[in-house]
């Protein structure tokens, strides 16, 4: 790892800026950063606009003429953020702006389960935009209710002690892949070296036309229920523990960008949040074996390859 690359993203201009109103220890603060520091080196010259659907973001974004961000935004409501975000790179580009990248930075309650139509139909039409999902696994503007990414076991205010959240995440990488567009990825910040992963995949998608997908996983301490120090490591244990295997699907071709060197059971990564706390130890093998299935079929060929 050089230090240079290292002094260069922690030196570089910030686009989310200093002051905005995330939580402490708030992941997908610590994503978006990175996806706009990336974007922004790999394409200096071009302007980038952002469109957010309703999430926590609406908010954290701040209320004109206050902005927390060095970027153009564009709010919208759930259903149309990828037809919005279609129709701003249509028309940047008859105005002559052809290499702006519009992103949309959607959460997962709007991007697998109320806006999912919407980013379906971008995906399938091949749109010029690049889609992110910032997953914290549950609609945690709104109180913590249960979304399709939300895991298995996990608790929300939907999904009380006693009944909670049956069945398991919704695959979105795959879901998406499967639709046939030129570049899919997971990403999480969760150390250095999966840091340079994260950035490498947004500079990648920068560089590709069509509809590119990056889903980015990010902890929530209030809704997951853990102290706010604890977030990056959090996020390394989910990766380390297969919970969320760094993949991508470049052209339909399938692989894993990131080997942990340090694998650890799933029940590692369960016992740092409060979601989790309830789980029996047959709820916690059950987990562990769809983990593994899950891994597994990421080394076989998928759908969409
Ligand atoms: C159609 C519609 N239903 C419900 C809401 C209320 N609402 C605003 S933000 C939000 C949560 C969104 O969850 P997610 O997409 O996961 O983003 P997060 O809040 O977790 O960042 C909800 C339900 C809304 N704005 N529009
Ligand atoms: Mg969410």
């Amino acid at each position: 790892m050089s230090a240079a690359w290292l002094d260069r993203v922690v030196g570089e201009r910030q686009l989310l800026l200093p002051g905005h109103s995330a939580c402490a220890g708030c992941g997908p603060a610590i994503n978006l950063r990175h996806v706009l520091g990336a974007l922004a080196e790999a394409a200096p010259e071009s302007r980038i606009v952002l469109v957010i659907p309703a999430s926590c973001w609406t908010i954290i974004a701040g209320v004109w003429p206050v902005s927390a961000f060095d970027v153009a935004v564009h709010l919208t409501p759930f259903a149309s953020a990828a037809a919005e975000a279609s129709g701003i790179k249509a028309a940047l580009r008859l105005r002559g702006a052809d290499d702006a990248i519009v992103v949309v930075w959607g959460g997962d309650g709007s991007t697998a389960d109320i806006g999912f139509s919407g980013v379906s139909a971008a995906a399938e039409r091949d749109e010029d935009i690049l889609y992110v999902l910032n997953d914290n696994e549950a609609y945690m503007n709104t109180g913590v209710q249960k979304s399709g990414a939300t895991p298995e076991g996990a608790w929300t205010t939907t999904t009380p002690l006693g009944a909670t959240r049956a069945g398991e995440k919704k695959d979105m990488a795959r879901i998406i892949a499967a639709h046939g567009v030129p570049y899919v990825a997971t990403l999480a910040a969760g150390s250095v070296p999966m840091v340079r992963d994260f950035r490498a995949k947004v500079a990648k998608a920068a560089g590709i036309g069509g509809f590119r997908f990056l889903h980015v996983l990010g902890g929530c301490p209030p809704g997951w229920r853990y102290p706010t120090s604890q977030t990056t490591r959090i996020t390394r244990l989910a990766v380390e523990s297969h919970v969320f295997p760094l993949v991508e699907c470049d052209h339909g071709e399938w692989r894993t960008t990131f080997e942990p060197k340090h694998p650890v059971p799933v029940r590692d990564y369960l016992a740092t949040q409060g979601r989790f706390e309830h789980l029996s130890r047959d709820a916690i093998a059950s987990i562990q074996a769809h983990v593994d299935a899950r891994r597994r079929d990421y080394a076989t060929p998928p759908m969409g390859s």
